[in-house]
């Protein structure tokens, strides 16, 4: 059994140039891991907490707090154990810093530290990390996220992501292909429309749109310039992040000046899955507007996806009282959001357990670390959202889903639209 025999972290930066911590752990035979953490924009108010220094250095957002918790206290409990009992580790990490929401240690010290335990475990018994986190098979679906808008990018645009969906891909390395042929489609339409073909912060298109509808249907002709056909090969998929927007009990969509009630704003979606091949809204409602979310999930539930991120924020507890209360009938799973490995697979189990779909996904500030792709495989979610197809931080995903894919071989296959059978999309 091979012991860790040291773990140290550092500061680097994130893919918005802000400072997040990387983790590095060494065992006994020398073998070395290295983890990091991303970082979100439009945050769920009941996330664990990230630990930031504050003061001058980074504008506040220094992480040498978290970095020298891992360094002393957690490299204290984790020093001298064995890498390969996830569960029993991340509970020591959860023990040690005490407190409901990590903020003793910061969840951001407390993750680096579980993923890489995760990998050198893995890597020391020479499997994958997929195979080591749950041994799926399942290539999942990518939500790619072509148009940024919200608090994503400085352009015209209130919705936070429109996220196309390659359903009759054979295999995961095809999906990939007609995303970014839909991407470059879409590039060189903006382009000669006059818009800006600059990116936000996860690689897709910031352009000043006069509305959400311009943007779906700029999409759809894309996707048709690249000789596929919208509702049939390639379904939408939404982030509204509606936390953002929610003011008094109404939503203001302040960028294009219109105010909804919780009604017209349902009312609103339905209309706009009559008119697009939209599959998925994520975060149509507020994390704290329980009775939209009640509304929406009971008309049109059975229509679209109705994924919970602010909402739910990876937290088992919150998930299963929201079950209990027929909130949503989907869960966006992003570890930052909890802490560990072993609770982000925790409630992924528990969705899946009450026929709800989880979807795997990044942050909007993201590092070069690949793990949310073995995660998706290893827990057979079969969908995940993880930017668009420009950007390292974004595109190191997708190339390590398209390895993934290769070393399963014949053993894998691709979620495609199947993942999303029970939900009749209006347009397809
Ligand atoms: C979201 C995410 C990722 P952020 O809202 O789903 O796209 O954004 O990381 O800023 O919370
Ligand atoms: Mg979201």
């Amino acid at each position: 059994m091979l012991k860790i025999c040291n773990l140290k972290a550092r500061e680097i930066l994130d893919s918005r140039g802000n400072p997040t911590i990387e983790a590095e752990i060494t065992l006994s035979n020398g073998m070395k891991e290295r983890a990091s953490v991303p970082s979100g924009a439009s945050k769920g108010k009941k996330e664990a907490h990230e630990l930031r220094d504050g003061g001058p250095r980074y504008l506040g957002q220094g992480v040498l707090k978290a970095v020298s918790n891992v360094n002393n206290q957690i490299a204290k409990a984790i020093v001298g154990r064995n890498c390969d009992n996830q569960r029993e580790l991340d509970e020591l990490l959860i023990d040690l810093d005490g407190t409901d929401n990590k903020s003793n240690l910061g969840s951001n010290a407390i993750l680096a530290t579980s993923i890489a335990i995760s990998k050198i475990a893995a890597k020391s018994r020479n499997i994958p990390l997929y195979s080591y986190l749950g041994g799926g098979s399942i290539l999942p679906t990518p939500m790619m996220n072509i148009i940024n808008g919200g608090s994503h990018a400085n352009n015209n645009l209130d919705i936070q992501e429109f996220m196309i969906m390659p359903v009759t891909a054979s295999n995961m390395c095809e999906a990939i292909r007609m995303g970014s042929e839909v991407f470059h489609s879409l590039k060189s339409m903006l382009n000669q429309l006059g818009y800006s073909t600059s990116v936000g912060d996860e690689g897709g298109f910031a352009p000043n749109l006069s509305s959400s509808e311009q943007a779906l249907e700029l999409i759809l002709k894309s996707v048709e310039k690249a000789s596929l056909v919208p509702g049939k090969d390639i379904l939408i998929a939404l982030d509204v992040a509606a936390s953002e927007l929610y003011h008094q009990n109404d939503y203001l969509f302040k960028k294009a000046n219109i105010k909804y009630s919780i009604e017209e704003l349902i009312s609103y979606y339905s209309k706009l899955i009559a008119s697009f091949p939209i599959i998925s809204i994520e975060d149509p409602l507020a994390e704290d507007d329980e009775i939209g979310w009640k509304l929406i999930t009971s008309e049109l539930g059975a229509k679209v996806q109705l994924v919970g991120d602010d909402l739910f924020v990876t937290n088992k507890e919150i998930l299963s009282q929201g079950i209990k209360n027929k909130l949503a009938n989907s869960i966006l799973i992003k570890p930052n959001q909890i802490g560990t490995i072993t609770e982000t697979l925790d409630t992924i189990k528990t969705a899946h357990e009450n026929g709800y779909k989880a979807i795997v996904s990044h942050r909007s500030g993201e590092t070069e670390d690949t793990t949310i792709a073995h995660i998706a495989v290893a827990a057979n979610c079969g969908q995940i959202k993880t930017g668009s197809l420009s950007r390292s931080d974004r595109t190191a995903k997708y190339n390590e889903l398209i390895r993934i894919e290769e070393s399963l071989s014949d053993k894998s296959s691709y979620a495609g639209g199947a993942i999303l059978n029970n939900f009749i999309c209006q347009m397809s």
